[in-house]
Order: C-alpha cells, then sequence, then structure tokens
C-alpha cells in the first residue's frame, strides 16, 4: 500500500516506517523535525544518538535497498500538506505527528496553547486534505488511553453503552484527560468523529497506551538507524525513564505513591498495530475506535521490576517517592477492554524480565549520554 507516515523521524513514526517499508509497502515520511527542535528548547536529548532522517533513510535505502521518500514540513501548513497528498494519493495516512508530552503542554500558557494549536490545527488539516484529495484513503490516528482518564468503572473501547430513563444508545465512552496535550487528543477525536460523520471519511482512533523499549528487528540493522531514546522528566516516558535512572545509578522517581496505573505496551507492538489498523481498513463513514495497549501496570509495579532487572546486573537501585508534580488519583480502579486489536491478530510482546533485561541492555550501552540534570520533574501542574 501506499502508505504517509506524518511523524516518521519520532519515537513511534521512525520503526513504524521502516517496519512498513520491509513489509514492501511504498511508505512517505512527512514531519517538521520539530521534536529535535524541543530537545535543543528544553536543554535534553535522546539516550541513543539519533542520526539525521536523511542520513536515516539514505542508510536504510544503501543496505536495503528499499526507498523511503521524506517532506519536511508542518502540519499546520495546508498548503504544503495538500500538496503531498496530490503527489502521493496515499491509501493510508498515520497520523504520529502531534506535540505528545504532556508535562511540555503544561509548562505555561504558551505551551499549552502551542499543544493545542499543533496537534488540532495538524489533524483538522489532515481531514480536510483528506476530504478535498484522497477522500477514500484510511486515517488512521494516534490517540491516548489518557483521553479517558481513570473513572471507577471499567473502559470500553471509544464506545459505551447507556440505558438512560428507559431510552438506550452507544455513545462516545466519557473523557477526563488529565493534561491540556491528553485534551488535545479528545479534541482531534470529536473532530475525526465529526469528519466520518459529516463526510464519509474513514478513521480508526488508536488510543494507544504508553510505549517502552526502542528496538526492532530494522532499527537493529545498523547504529544509524537507531530509534531515539527519551528518559527527561519532559518526554520521558515512565519504564523508559526507570530503566535510564536505573542504568546511571539514580533513585526510580516514583511520583506520589505509585499506584497510578496505566496501559503499556512495547515498540513493536505499537508497529505491528499499525500494520493490523492498515492492512483492516475501517469503512467509509465509519470512526473505530481502538484501545492499544496489551498490559496494565501501577508506576510502582514497573519501578519494582525495574529494581529487580537492575540488582540481577549488579545496579543497587532504590525508590524515591517523590511529591506528585501533576494532578491525577495515585490510588484507583482501572480495567480497560483491549481486544479488538487482539481479535485482528496482534499477539503480545508482554514485559518479561528478559524483555525488560534487553531493554535494560540497550539502555547501559549509551548511559554516559545521560544528563542528570533532566531528571527531577520541574514542571507542575498547579
Ligand atoms: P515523538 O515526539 O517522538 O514524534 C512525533 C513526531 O511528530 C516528531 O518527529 C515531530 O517532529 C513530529 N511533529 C510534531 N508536530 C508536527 C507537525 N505539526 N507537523 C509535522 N510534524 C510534526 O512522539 P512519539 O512518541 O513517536 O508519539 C507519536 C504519536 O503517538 C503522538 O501522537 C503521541 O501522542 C502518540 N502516543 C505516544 C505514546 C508514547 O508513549 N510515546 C503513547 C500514546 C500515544
Ligand atoms: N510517572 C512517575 N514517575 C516518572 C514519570 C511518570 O511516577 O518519572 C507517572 C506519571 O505521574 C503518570 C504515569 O507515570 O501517572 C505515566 O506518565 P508518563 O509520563 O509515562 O506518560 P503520560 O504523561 O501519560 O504520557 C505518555 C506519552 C503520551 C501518551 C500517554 C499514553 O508521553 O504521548 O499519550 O503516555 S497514556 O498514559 O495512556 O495517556
Amino acid at each position: 500500500m501506499k502508505v504517509i507516515i506524518a511523524g516518521g523521524d519520532g519515537f513511534c513514526g521512525w520503526p513504524t516506517a521502516l517496519y512498513l517499508s520491509n513489509q514492501g509497502h511504498e511508505v512517505v515520511i512527512v514531519d517538521s523535525l520539530v521534536r529535535r527542535k524541543w530537545d535543543q528548547e528544553l536543554h535534553s536529548n535522546s539516550l541513543t544518538p539519533i542520526a539525521g532522517l536523511e542520513e536515516r533513510i539514505d542508510c536504510w535505502r544503501a543496505l536495503t535497498g528499499k526507498i523511503i521518500k521524506a517532506f519536511i514540513g508542518d502540519l499546520n501548513h495546508y498548503d504544503f500538506l495538500r500538496e503531498i497528498l496530490i503527489q502521493t494519493k496515499p491509501e493510508a495516512f498515520v497520523h504520529f505527528a502531534e506535540q505528545r508530552s504532556a508535562p511540555y503542554s503544561m509548562i505555561d500558557r504558551d505551551h499549552a496553547v502551542f499543544t493545542q494549536v499543533n496537534n488540532v490545527v495538524g489533524t483538522l488539516n489532515v481531514l480536510y486534505g483528506i476530504r478535498e484529495v484522497v477522500p477514500n484513503c484510511h486515517l488512521i490516528k494516534l490517540g491516548s488511553m489518557g483521553e479517558y482518564g481513570t473513572p471507577n468503572i471499567d473502559i470500553e473501547e471509544g464506545y459505551l453503552n447507556i440505558t438512560h430513563k428507559g431510552r438506550e444508545d452507544r455513545l462516545p465512552f466519557p473523557k477526563q484527560p488529565g493534561s491540556f496535550y491528553h485534551l488535545s487528543k479528545v479534541h482531534d477525536s470529536h473532530n475525526i468523529m465529526f469528519a466520518c460523520k459529516a463526510w464519509g471519511i474513514r478513521a480508526t482512533d488508536l488510543n494507544q497506551g504508553v510505549v517502552y523499549g526502542l528496538h526492532s528487528n530494522e532499527t537493529l540493522i545498523d547504529p544509524l538507524l537507531v530509534n531515539r531514546l527519551d528518559y527527561d522528566a519532559v518526554f520521558g516516558t515512565v519504564l523508559n525513564r526507570f530503566l535510564a535512572q536505573a542504568a546511571t545509578g539514580q533513585d526510580l522517581t516514583v511520583y506520589g505513591k505509585g499506584g497510578q496505573t496505566r496501559g503499556f505496551l512495547n515498540i513493536v507492538d505499537t508497529i505491528r498495530c499499525i500494520e493490523i489498523a492498515m492492512i483492516n481498513p475501517a469503512e467509509q463513514g465509519e470512526f473505530r475506535v481502538f484501545n492499544q495497549f496489551t498490559e496494565e501496570f501501577s508506576v510502582l509495579d514497573l519501578a519494582h521490576k525495574v529494581q529487580e532487572v537492575a540488582r540481577a546486573n549488579g545496579f543497587d537501585t532504590h525508590i524515591s517517592h517523590l511529591e506528585n508534580p501533576r494532578i491525577e488519583k495515585e490510588d484507583h480502579y482501572y480495567q480497560a477492554a483491549h481486544s479488538k486489536l487482539q481479535d485482528l491478530g496482534l499477539e503480545p510482546h508482554l514485559l518479561t524480565n528478559d524483555i525488560l533485561n534487553n531493554i535494560f541492555c540497550s539502555v547501559l550501552e549509551h548511559k554516559n549520554r545521560l544528563s542528570k540534570d533532566n531528571i527531577l520533574p520541574k514542571i507542575r501542574w498547579v
């Protein structure tokens, strides 16, 4: 298939682009490279040394003979996006290209406004572009499990059957997001749902949990193809952060009690979920929602797992309960449905000690690149 990967220079997008290219799909990356600028703004870096996008793509072509095209530009610029759609006529549009850090969106007014404009306007432009240029193209949009928040009932996949005053309906599951970033995902979901209804667009909203790991079979082919790994308090996600902390002899930064429970998945499952959504497209006019994660863990569960693996490698790792910089429940019910991707063929890579140990060893290789100043959280929700 012809597929656009928007955000194809990022953590999820890069290994997805390589995998789909390896499977024989015609892959086109669209990315503004803004993520690399945010590293400069935050004085942070990927723990792994990542090559420039052009160098990465050249390396891929030299080693495999497969061509990935790239367009550098911003989805907020409609003329740029429209021109790419005209030139490439994609059958699927995988949309990773957003500002994805909750703490970044909570820095101040400017960062909250930027996050919502970047994400909501970018997605609106994609919807208008599909409508105008490629109405049959399947939009595969990365949403977030955090759109639902942590309600005291089971979370369903997108929709909830409700009986109210004797009448029944199937309605979108209530959303209680916990940051201006997560709110931008909710706004996107509403816009996409409306565009499907109004214009007959086909879309899959993948409510993804927290992703961990870094390597895929393809990124391991050559050091120039390595994926990025964020460990800082702004973009680093919890399990990758704990692994980087353990590898550099620091305490694991559990926020508050650590009872916060979330859905998690390995990066290799992210890639496979995108492929599954792509080869099983939504119907024309359908707004389909899948919950994309494989297991649930509390933050404290993860800290204990990392502590065990680190200790087996000779690191005496301690857990530190920091004052929680976020406003979130630290002790709550969490049970979320996630069967639809498995029904379509996902075979999860679960978090065994072996898998955790492999990621830990990859992190150890690059531990000298970690800057300790970037570990403790400085952004507060209040
Ligand atoms: P990332 O920041 O590593 O990559 C995002 C990429 O999009 C970057 O390369 C960036 O330059 C690009 N980008 C951002 N705004 C753009 C714009 N307006 N125009 C063009 N390019 C733009 O993020 P990621 O971790 O790969 O996440 C990808 C998607 O998956 C995001 O939408 C995120 O919300 C979602 N998601 C990520 C996780 C996770 O744990 N990483 C979990 C759930 C959902
Ligand atoms: N946490 C800690 N210690 C840390 C870092 C985080 O205890 O050092 C806690 C947080 O307080 C939170 C949980 O771990 O309760 C998850 O935090 P996170 O930073 O790993 O993930 P989050 O902010 O939710 O965002 C990440 C991605 C985002 C994606 C989301 C999926 O950055 O793009 O949408 O995961 S989900 O969590 O399902 O919403």
